[in-house]
């Protein structure tokens, strides 16, 4: 019997420091801004936050460029206010996940520092240095942020590899030292009484670069079956994975508990079923429902007792899901959000909320390149600028897809920059933050919040949502996605709309004896022929 870990009956909130509360003025967010919320957070329900990056950081990619693993970066606080972070959220049975980024660091490293002094400085092989060939690149492996993924650098003439910007150097995890730095700094954080992990493109750290093998190279689980033993493998965790090309088959590889490697992974998959095959993941398509519905379903069915779903379907990086997939109208914002939330929460796996969700944030629309902040949306702006698409065409793109639009700081109340700082915040908030905002959220019965909030209750109190079976039904329908979960004799029935047209759904043989959670008030019991409204999604007990 595969043994019962607390992660896999938990939700998770990841919060996205610099835009969750500030606390000084200074218009960042900051750890006191999360200690002052945490009340908000039990009364969601949450039971983990994942803390996107509060290390030291001249934040050229936001805190994902780490110069100092072991200090808390000068504008979100103090390692002190970290330490009562941590124990202020235990006091709450909350765990802190911190994000793990060691497939490279900040260029201001002190590692890099002295890396490129010299080509015998001894932290040199820290990082992955080529010779040029003829005059050029080693060779013509690109960064997910544009351009080439060598940067020569003039003081030892050779090229270092980035596989995200110029200024965050790839690590070399060949280099037995650099394993043993960072062991010996998850140690210092699993000592401190942290939850677990996420792992920051951990894919990647097995790459053979010169022969431009990046994600799920030859060493790769060794790496982590390595990391297991000497670090959070003697902690009760967890450690999620961020593997953008993960199948099933190579999620098992990382969380089959017989391997000792990790708990789940974040596979993105569903992700990029909008994008366009072999293009950039600003080529967007029409979404495919029914592969949608197919990608769920194999991956409910595929781990087994082999890994662990994790469920998402935001975070730092990706559009609002309601403006991606659902409506983000006035009329069906919260409806499709409940519609979202009931389809996602009510699988197999441990759900994952971003911050913003709860309440239903959309994106935020740019009129021009001065109003972003990510560095992936200027270089991918210069880029096509380059290559001849208009500047219409490229916002177009941004406002789509772009990394800022989940950034926008989060509006808590109908306040002066919506309570989330008495200054000028560093990103400006959503315009309709004096609507759409926390406290308006709370005082209204109906919100999306009291609906997440009722989806975790469900995941608290029924075991069917943690341990049940999954069945698909109607694979083929075009617009409902309608599964079944089973344990111990009792089956649930989930039938959601996935657009606004009405629908209807027909199950002459069975009867439904209750509703459990419906986003409409007056749902029908009657599954013989069961009309469904824009976004009507309706969870049943069956008889
Ligand atoms: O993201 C990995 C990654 O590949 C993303 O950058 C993704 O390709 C892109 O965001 C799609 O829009 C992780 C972090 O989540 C991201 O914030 C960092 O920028 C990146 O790694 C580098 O650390
Ligand atoms: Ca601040």
């Amino acid at each position: 019997m595969v043994q019962k870990k607390w992660w896999q009956q938990s939700v998770v909130y990841q919060i996205y420091p610099r835009s969750f509360q500030d606390s000084n003025g200074d218009g960042i967010g900051d750890l006191q801004g999360i200690i002052q919320r945490l009340d908000y957070l039990e009364k969601l329900g949450i039971d983990a936050i994942w803390l996107s990056p509060v290390y030291q950081s001249p934040n050229d990619d936001n805190g994902y460029d780490i110069s100092d693993y072991q200090s808390i970066m000068t504008e979100f606080g103090t390692m002190a206010e970290m330490d009562a972070l941590i124990t202020a959220a235990k006091k709450r049975k909350i765990r802190i996940i911190m994000d793990l980024v060691v497939n490279h660091t900040s260029d201001e490293h002190q590692w890099f520092v002295e890396a490129r002094k010299s080509q015998e400085n001894p932290y040199r092989d820290y990082y992955i240095w080529r010779d040029p060939v003829d005059g050029q690149a080693p060779n013509d492996l690109l960064s997910t942020f544009g351009g080439s993924a060598w940067q020569l650098d003039p003081v030892t003439n050779q090229y270092y590899l980035h596989l995200f910007s110029q200024r965050q150097p790839d690590l070399n995890w060949s280099n037995p030292l650099v394993q043993q730095e960072i062991w010996q700094m998850m140690n210092f954080w699993l000592e401190k009484g942290i939850g677990g992990f996420r792992m920051d493109v951990i894919d990647l750290i097995g790459k053979v670069p010169d022969q431009k093998i990046t994600g799920n190279g030859p060493n790769l689980h060794a790496y982590l079956q390595k990391m297991n033993q000497e670090t959070f493998g003697h902690y009760d965790v967890l450690t999620v994975g961020e593997t953008w090309g993960a199948t099933p088959e190579i999620a098992k590889l990382y969380s089959d508990p017989k391997r000792n490697e990790l708990s789940m992974v974040f596979q993105f998959e569903h992700i990029g079923l909008d994008e366009i095959p072999g293009r950039e993941k600003w080529d967007v398509q029409a979404l495919d429902f029914l592969k949608l519905k197919a990608v769920f379903s194999k991956w409910q069915n595929s781990l087994g007792n082999e890994g662990w779903n994790s469920l998402f379907w935001n975070n730092h990086d990706l559009p609002r899901i309601i403006s991606r997939w659902g409506n983000d109208s006035e009329m069906y914002r919260e409806r499709s959000g409940k519609m979202l939330a009931t389809i996602l929460h009510l699988l197999k796996g441990t759900p994952y909320i971003y911050q913003g969700e709860e309440i239903g944030l959309i994106n935020t629309p740019i009129r021009s390149i001065e109003e972003a902040d990510d560095i992936e949306t200027f270089n991918m702006y210069q880029e096509r600028l380059q290559k001849g698409y208009t500047i219409q065409e490229i916002i177009t793109s941004i406002n789509q897809k772009g990394r800022d639009n989940a950034r926008r700081p989060l509006p808590w109340d109908a306040t002066n920059q919506g309570g989330f700082t008495t200054g000028k915040p560093w990103l400006p908030l959503h315009p309709d933050f004096l609507k759409l905002n926390v406290a308006t959220a709370l005082a209204n019965p109906k919100s999306l919040f009291y609906h997440y909030q009722q989806l975790i209750h469900l995941r608290k109190t029924q075991p069917l949502v943690v341990w049940g079976t999954y069945r698909e039904i109607l694979p083929e329908d075009p617009a409902l996605y309608v599964y079944e979960r089973s344990y111990q004799g009792e089956m649930w029935l989930v039938v959601a709309n996935f657009y606004q047209k009405e629908t209807i759904y027909r199950d002459p043989e069975r009867q439904a004896q209750a509703i459990l959670l419906s986003n409409y008030e007056d749902s029908s019991l009657h599954l013989e022929k069961l009309r469904l409204r824009a976004y009507e999604a309706i969870v049943f007990r069956l008889a």
